[in-house]
């Protein structure tokens, strides 16, 4: 169900994916075009109409696109029979579903917990306002009570969450003290982020399970054209995702924040009008989450769905948001090799360096750890020296070679890798 003004745009398809990645079959769509009605949200006509759609379908939930107020998610229930929810609450429930990890399960048992307190502040401002005495069952006193239990358990998650991060943020640098650049890819869900990375690093990542198919992070090692560079797949971008949720995936999206290049994935399959508004919904996001300052390149994908006309014209339509997009198709590698090459141009700050380095114990552990470190090209051992050729961004060149002369090492070359 969908209560909009006349110049507000349909957005009933896009609840009912949402509708169906929580697990449930559409059996019947309402729109409604008039101001909000502050006892129902809709007029008293459309309950009537609902109420009877929920008997002859023998329905057991009504989704709302529109918030819902406490009082009106009660008055509809009390009118139509079944449980009415609003798309933040399908949101959340999706994530209740899928989320694997600790952290998302946390991160959503939280922002449930907020949606919680914001609505039981609703419950007190209605027992003091005495319009509706123990509502729902609440007098004044026990919500005060309730309210300080939720807050108790918010600040017990909290901590929990904290913990994590402290623990995932010592993961991250120990990745960035790696010597390979990270690109991150972000984009609208079901945009087709996982299906690229699977292609990319040879992975089988979950994907096309419907919206939000992924919640949790991925990174792997890729090769890209010779150059080791790390990937990530995150968790897909929604329109009006609520400031909670914001809050809660914005440490999911770390990787992202932290990344040196994003690959923004825009679906070309859909309409042009919804392909803009999925682009600057994705390009509001990442600004959200702080990570505009980083360098983007806009992916067109699914261009297999479209004939090359069209591919086309989509470009030309977006190229005010979108100065250079790559139109790519991870499902028949179309464009892939270009992708490629266009991401190694763009993470040509490797450097390549050669050294010659004295064997003993102490070197040997050191160019194990190299090894696994950098893009070590090339070993070659003569009389009780070790020469090495490899590869790696400018920082961690660096620490290497600084290690190096400290082992009585000659350092013979260092040139920007082409
Ligand atoms: N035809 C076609 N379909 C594609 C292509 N890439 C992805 N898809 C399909 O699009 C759907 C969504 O793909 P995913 O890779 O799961 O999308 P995602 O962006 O990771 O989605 P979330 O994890 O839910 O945010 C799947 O059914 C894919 O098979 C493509 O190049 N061509
Ligand atoms: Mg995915």
């Amino acid at each position: 169900m969908q209560r909009r003004l006349r110049n507000e745009p349909s957005s009933l398809k896009e609840l009912g994916n949402l509708a169906e990645a929580a697990g449930y079959t559409v059996v019947a769509v309402v729109d409604q075009v008039k101001k909000a009605n502050p006892r129902f949200q809709i007029g008293r006509g459309k309950v009537k109409e609902i109420t009877q759609l929920v008997k002859k379908h023998n329905a057991e939930k009504i989704v709302f696109d529109n918030k819902l107020k406490s009082v009106q998610a009660y008055n509809l229930a009390k009118e139509t029979g079944v449980e009415a929810v609003d798309r933040f609450q399908l949101i959340l429930e999706i994530f209740t579903h899928r989320a694997s990890t600790t952290e998302a399960k946390l991160q959503i048992q939280l922002a449930k917990l907020r949606y919680e307190l914001a609505h039981a502040k609703e419950k007190v401002r209605l027992a003091r306002m005495e319009e509706q005495p123990g509502f729902m069952g609440l007098g004044a006193y026990e919500v005060d009570v309730y309210h300080e239990a939720v807050q108790r358990q918010v600040h017990t998650i909290q901590k929990r969450l904290e913990k994590i991060k402290r623990k995932r943020d010592l993961h991250r640098k120990r990745r960035q003290e790696l010597g390979f650049s990270s690109v991150s890819l972000a984009g609208y869900t079901y945009a087709g982020k996982s299906t690229l990375f699977n292609l990319l690093v040879q992975e089988a990542v979950p994907t096309g399970g419907g919206l939000f198919t992924t919640l949790s992070t991925t990174t792997r090692i890729f090769d890209l054209l010779g150059k080791r560079v790390l990937l990530t797949d995150a968790v897909g971008f929604i329109d009006r995702l609520p400031i909670t949720l914001i809050d809660a995936f914005r440490s999911t999206l770390e990787e992202t924040v932290f990344s040196d290049l994003i690959l923004l994935i825009i679906d070309a399959s859909e309409s042009l009008e919804n392909i803009k508004k999925k682009l600057l919904v994705s390009l509001d996001t990442i600004q959200k989450i702080g990570a505009h300052g980083i360098p983007f390149r806009f992916l067109t994908s699914k261009t297999d769905l479209l004939s090359e006309l069209e591919v086309q014209k989509r470009k030309e339509a977006l190229k005010d948001l979108a100065s250079t997009i790559i139109p790519i198709s991870a499902l028949c590698n179309r464009n892939i090799s270009l992708l490629k090459q266009e991401l190694s141009k763009r993470l040509s700050n490797y450097v390549h360096a050669t050294f010659s380095i004295p064997l003993s114990d102490e070197t040997l552990s050191f160019l194990s750890w190299l090894f696994n470190y950098a893009d070590v090209k090339n070993v070659k051992y003569e009389n009780d020296y070790a020469e090495v050729i490899f590869e790696a961004v400018p920082s961690f060149i660096d620490k290497v070679l600084g290690r190096v002369e400290k082992y009585n090492g000659i350092v013979k070359e260092v040139v920007e890798s082409k």
